[in-house]
């Protein structure tokens, strides 16, 4: 393999202390510009987040009520995102007659996601050297073929991407269960699924208890572990919102983000030329995976302080004598080793949570992509329950999610481990027994493709090769595939790094109008905090070849099981409230489907803990629970990793090569580390190094070629862009319970390059 070269003309300034203003606007109005054109960037953007417009795909963050939204109710990011979408080039049959596979594979993400849209199905033959095109029939029938050639359904394997509206997942995971797995890896394994396990096993329901105008009122705000100012920008606005009603903001976090720091909003002429909006208060800077310790501290000192919401305990909850007696002492110096913070520190923080009366926390990736993530959440949990905030105004738990439908892909079925009762609703709904056996989720589906257990792959979305951790052991094991399918708006590693035979099926994305079967059908989404409303695009679909996603899943559906059970995959396919109506009987929560979400707005799902304090656990009520202090050792020489998002890109989609609120231009291997790390390698700021990943077994992972950046982050804890890093984070290294990789948690060396 020849090393990879660092970037030329990589810059590094200063970090900033503020996000947004002026600068975001003209960003994204410039980038949009480009890729659409003045006519399409403002039809576009001015339909974003709107009532009858279409849903931002960005991110999950939910919208303001229909009387509180803006003429321009979006981000520099959502921006971005239409942006993206909306461009005017295309790549056909004569692109991929010009670029062979071995030709693709040597092209970054960033240039594969430039060249347009994809415009027809095209099929990689096995052995064939370049995509060529197909005609839609005959590639549902090619998959079909597959599909019926199995030796067992559970060969098989459904991947989804949390862009899918709720109609699109609902009838995919009905497709994947008629035809006999539940096998239904997605996204949610490597984002929120700690979240989902955490929180379904203290409170009974794996979403936040929040909505909107919780954080509006809440006193305090904590934010772990979570870079709004890139990742969900909208929500600036509600912290300014709760600021300007009196709330306090902590944030918790190894890195000082822009956003977190300060807001000059966009929207508002204060927030462009005045002095904008300071945000936390308090600004913990703690080590990488210190947050279990941190709150199983703040939770000792709150019960020293006696704090504890009495009522609340014994009526809706168990196990707080163990939670008591297992916090009567904590050890100060594991804690301090942990977090990397004072005593002084957390004493404040208790002070400030002992002081609140509305507590909304809030987290992301930086909690879920760890080792003791479920413990965190467990922990986050306990102190919540303590002091009664779930189920009141102003307080609850808050996990923000990403992708912008992924909570209303799992309420829909999408999930390898869907209840038993879901199973049971789908069973009698449609007349056949579901498969009860869990499948396998996105690190299972690995193991299993490596291992030769899973024969077929298909992709509703997304972009598994390279979002995937063990970048190598993940693209051997889906080049093992027989065949993989994929669902796609742009092109990807995953179309290029692919099975024997492969496809790649384009759809229309959020932003386009869809008149399958007609007449213009809308679709359905959920956000972070359980609103469900309907999206519905209006820009003239990219090629006419084009397909909606239901009805490539209705079509794939349609050709392997034919009318086996005698699902109506064709009207479904023709009419998105024929499936609206089936919602409606299976998934709880959804009574009446079709109509309620012609309601201005749409209409948020039942949240027993928020609606009523009731906690639908086994015993019946919410549960504290008692984990150990687990902090993990690293090696001397050592640093932990995390490996997170730079403002210009969405995941695996890179817009751009800049990274503005960390001062990082027009490059992207950069590993940020602290300057008592740099002193103590003997390193410096620009040096080139190698980074070398280690784990228990043996094998040594490498990502080459990265420009060292001095920055402030705690001691031991470095910090670099993903997909770029996926490949030094072993497969097997998970967080324990949910089985999310630790993203966060890497540990590696610096390898200085010489010469
Ligand atoms: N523009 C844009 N928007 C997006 C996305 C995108 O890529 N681009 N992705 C979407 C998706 S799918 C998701 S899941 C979300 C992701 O949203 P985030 O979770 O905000 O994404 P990351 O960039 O992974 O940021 C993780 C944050 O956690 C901090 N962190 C890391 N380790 C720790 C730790 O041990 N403890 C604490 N307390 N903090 C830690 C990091 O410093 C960083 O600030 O955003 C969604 N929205
Ligand atoms: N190291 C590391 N790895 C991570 C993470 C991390 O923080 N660090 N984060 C993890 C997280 S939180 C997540 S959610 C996953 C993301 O994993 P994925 O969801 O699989 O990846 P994306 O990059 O969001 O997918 C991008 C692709 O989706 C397709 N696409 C875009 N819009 C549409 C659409 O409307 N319909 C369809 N069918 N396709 C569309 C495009 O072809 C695009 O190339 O990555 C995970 N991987
Ligand atoms: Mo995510």
């Amino acid at each position: 393999m020849t090393a990879v070269q660092p970037e030329p003309d990589i810059e590094v300034g200063v970090p900033k202390s503020a996000a947004a203003g002026l600068p975001a606007v003209a960003v994204s109005l410039g980038m949009a510009m480009k890729q659409m054109g003045p006519v399409r960037t403002a039809r576009n953007l001015l339909r974003l987040n709107q009532v009858d417009g279409f849903d931002c795909m960005s991110c999950a963050w939910p919208d303001p009520d229909p009387e509180h939204r803006h003429t321009a109710e979006f981000c520099e990011n959502g921006a971005k995102a239409v942006a993206w979408e909306g461009d005017t080039n295309r790549i056909g049959p004569d692109f991929f007659a010009a670029h062979s596979l071995a030709d693709l594979e040597t092209r970054s993400e960033y240039w594969m996601g430039r060249q347009g849209r994809l415009t027809e199905p095209m099929v990689r033959r096995p052995g064939g050297t370049h995509y060529e095109p197909i005609s839609w029939d005959d590639a549902f029938a090619l998959v079909a073929e597959h599909l019926r050639g199995l030796a067992s359904p559970d060969e098989a394997l459904f991947y989804t991407s949390g862009r899918a509206s709720n109609e699109a997942a609902f009838v995919y995971q009905l497709f994947a269960r008629a035809y006999g797995t539940n096998n239904l890896p997605d996204c949610s394994n490597m984002c929120h699924e700690s979240t989902s396990v955490g929180l379904a096993d203290t409170i009974g329901i794996g979403k936040g208890s929040v909505s909107l105008d919780d954080i509006h009122q809440a006193d305090l705000i904590v934010i772990s572990g979570q870079n709004p100012g890139t990742n969900h920008p909208r929500m600036l606005s509600a912290l300014e919102i709760a600021k300007r009603n009196g709330a306090t903001i902590v944030a918790i976090n190894p890195l000082r983000e822009a956003g977190l720091l300060k807001f000059n909003n966009p929207q508002k002429p204060s927030g462009i030329a005045g002095r904008g909006t300071e945000l936390a208060d308090h600004y913990l800077q703690v080590r990488s995976d210190g947050d279990l310790a941190l709150w199983q501290a703040l939770g000792h000192l709150l019960l020293r302080r006696g704090v504890a919401d009495e009522a609340f305990i014994a009526e809706h909850t168990v196990g707080f004598a163990a939670y008591a007696e297992h916090l009567r002492e904590i050890d100060r110096a594991e804690v301090l080793a942990a977090t990397g913070l004072e005593w002084a520190q957390i004493e404040q923080l208790a002070d400030v949570f002992a002081r609140s009366t509305k507590i909304v926390n809030c987290w992301a990736m930086g909690i879920t992509q760890h080792r003791n993530a479920v413990a965190t959440i467990k922990e986050f949990v306990n102190v919540a329950l303590l002091q009664g905030m779930i189920g009141k105004p102003g307080a609850g738990l808050c996990p923000v999610r990403g992708h912008s439908n992924v909570q209303g892909d799992r309420t829909m079925g999408v999930w390898e481990r869907s209840p038993e009762e879901f199973l049971d609703a789908l069973g009698a709904e449609f007349g056949f027994e579901p498969p009860r056996e869990h499948g396998w989720d996105a690190v299972k589906a690995v193991r299993a493709l490596r291992d030769g257990a899973a024969k077929v792959f298909v992709g509703l979305g997304g972009n598994f090769v390279s979002a995937m951790s063990d970048t190598g052991v993940t693209e051997a094991a889906l080049r093992r595939a027989r065949l993989t399918v994929q669902v796609s708006t742009k092109l990807n590693r995953s179309h290029v790094v692919c099975g024997g035979t492969a496809l790649i099926l384009p759809t229309l994305g959020r932003t386009e109008r869809d008149r399958s079967g007609g007449t213009e059908q809308r679709v359905t989404v959920e956000d972070s905090m359980s609103a469900v409303h309907a999206s519905r695009g209006r820009m003239a679909p990219a090629s006419e070849h084009l397909r909606s996603e239901v009805g490539i899943v209705c079509g794939i559906a349609a050709a392997t099981l034919g009318d086996r059970h005698g699902i109506p995959w064709t009207a479904f396919s023709r009419d998105y409230d024929e499936i609206r109506h089936r919602i409606a009987r299976v998934v709880p929560g959804c009574e009446g489907y079709a109509e309620k979400i012609r309601a201005r707005g749409g209409f948020t799902l039942p949240h027993p803990p928020r609606d009523s304090r009731t906690f639908p656990t086994t015993p019946g009520r919410a549960v504290f629970s008692v984990s150990p202090l687990a902090a993990v050792r690293v090696p001397a020489g050592r640093l932990v990793l995390q490996t997170m998002r730079s403002h210009d890109q969405f995941n695996t989609t890179i817009y751009g090569l800049d990274d503005r609120y960390r001062g990082i231009h027009a490059g992207r291997r950069v590993v940020f580390v602290s300057a008592a790390d740099l002193a103590e390698l003997g390193l410096a700021d620009g040096d080139v190094v190698d980074l070398v990943s280690e784990w228990s077994d043996g094998v040594e992972r490498r990502a080459d070629g990265f420009r060292l950046v001095e920055y402030a982050t705690p001691k031991g804890c470095v910090a670099a862009y993903y997909p770029e890093t996926n490949p030094l984070i072993p497969l097997d290294s998970v967080a324990l319970e949910s089985n999310t990789p630790t993203s966060k948690w890497v540990v590696v060396r610096l390898e200085r390059r010489v010469g």
